[in-house]
């Protein structure tokens, strides 16, 4: 049997050939196009995302990014999913923000083991203004060594983004989580539109936006694909994207969620490599529990970053030298860190 190639829409070529970064033309990838993407055959979505992939990026290079845990638990939010959230009893003891000296060693551990990026993450609805003043010195330091910045804090204000961005941060993350419709379910103390104004924020502030969401909540192939349309039709879309398979945390709502086939992971690496062509696609959250086939199948996706490091914010993640082995064993290596935009 004969399967065509689902082709993009022509105006999104037009528009990157004009743009090097290559932003979405709105509406270029429909929902329903994505979901067609994400029906194909295997060989098929893997053979379309690897010629993306291969215009645009070295197939054999991934890139590094350590995540830490700057203010853990305690949070006021009640996303379904997160162990840190104050509505569930996850065993996460809520902490202060941590020294900035703390930070600094943290980052210095990571940049020594490889990592080009050290992400921060905070379990905040939005910072403060006294929080901002601490976090100010902290980019500043970890730029000094030679990293890239990211910070997840929650919600922004424009000119808390702004004040960010002089700082020197070089990317914000804050995620989608999954589609419109679904997203009901999992969050009801922020709204979708709230997000939405945030990454407007981030963008407004000339910060590069780190912006995903997570798999295997129980939601349908459907809405794996609208979250997809969501993220390429941000203009233009994230040079990041966080693709995270659910930790099935004790004690959260999503404890039980029901296990999702692997391959469903895989097949949405895929149609986000094919969709956003130029953003680093990142296998985030629940890689250690993906196994090295799998992984592997999502670098043939077009998957080329990964947390890299002992752990994730609370938990785990896959170990260093188990990476370190994979990488050698798939004749993949790290990317050095990019030049700034
Ligand atoms: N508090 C900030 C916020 O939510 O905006 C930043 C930190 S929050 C932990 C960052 C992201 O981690 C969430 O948006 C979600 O996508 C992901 N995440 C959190 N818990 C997860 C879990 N158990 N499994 C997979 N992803 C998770
Ligand atoms: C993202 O998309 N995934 C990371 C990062 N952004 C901040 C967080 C994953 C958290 C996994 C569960 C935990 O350890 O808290
Ligand atoms: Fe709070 Fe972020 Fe966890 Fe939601 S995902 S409960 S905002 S730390």
């Amino acid at each position: 049997m004969q399967v065509s190639t689902i082709q993009p829409p022509s105006p999104r070529r037009a528009h990157e050939a004009q743009d090097p970064r290559g932003p979405a033309a709105p509406a270029a990838w429909s929902a329903q196009r994505i979901e067609q993407l994400l029906a194909l055959p295997l060989p098929e979505l893997l053979w379309q995302a690897q010629q993306v992939h291969r215009e645009h990026f070295d197939p054999t290079e991934v890139q590094l990014s350590s995540l830490l845990s700057i203010k853990t638990g305690g949070c006021p939010e009640d996303c379904g999913y997160c162990p840190q959230s104050a509505h569930y009893q996850a065993g996460v003891d809520a902490d202060k923000l941590m020294d900035a000296e703390r930070v600094l060693e943290h980052a210095r551990a990571a940049r020594d083991a490889g990592a080009s990026r050290f992400c921060m993450g905070a379990a905040w609805r939005e910072p403060k203004e006294r929080d901002l003043d601490k976090l100010v010195p902290i980019i500043e330091g970890v730029k000094q060594l030679g990293l890239q910045t990211c910070m997840t804090l929650g919600m922004l204000q424009p000119r808390q983004a702004q004040r960010l961005a002089e700082a020197g941060l070089d990317y914000y993350n804050h995620n989608l989580d999954t589609s419109p419709q679904f997203y009901g379910s999992i969050i009801s103390t922020r709204t979708y539109q709230d997000r939405l104004d945030t990454l407007q924020a981030v963008r407004g502030a000339g910060m590069r936006v780190c912006c995903g969401g997570i798999v295997g909540m129980g939601e349908s192939r459907a809405d794996r694909a609208a979250l997809l349309a969501q993220l390429a039709a941000l203009e233009p879309y994230p040079e990041s994207v966080p693709i995270n398979s659910l930790v099935r945390v004790a004690g959260t709502p999503l404890e039980h969620a029901p296990e999702l086939d692997p391959f469903e992971f895989v097949r949405s690496v895929a149609a986000a490599r094919i969709c956003m062509p130029r953003a680093w696609v990142r296998l985030s959250a629940g890689r250690k529990d993906l196994g090295d086939g799998i992984q592997a199948l999502c670098f043939l996706a077009g998957a080329n970053s990964i947390f890299y490091g002992e752990s994730l914010l609370v938990t785990g993640n896959a170990e260093v030298d188990a990476d370190r082995r994979l990488f050698e064993r798939l004749g993949l290596r790290a990317s050095a860190v990019q030049a700034q935009a």
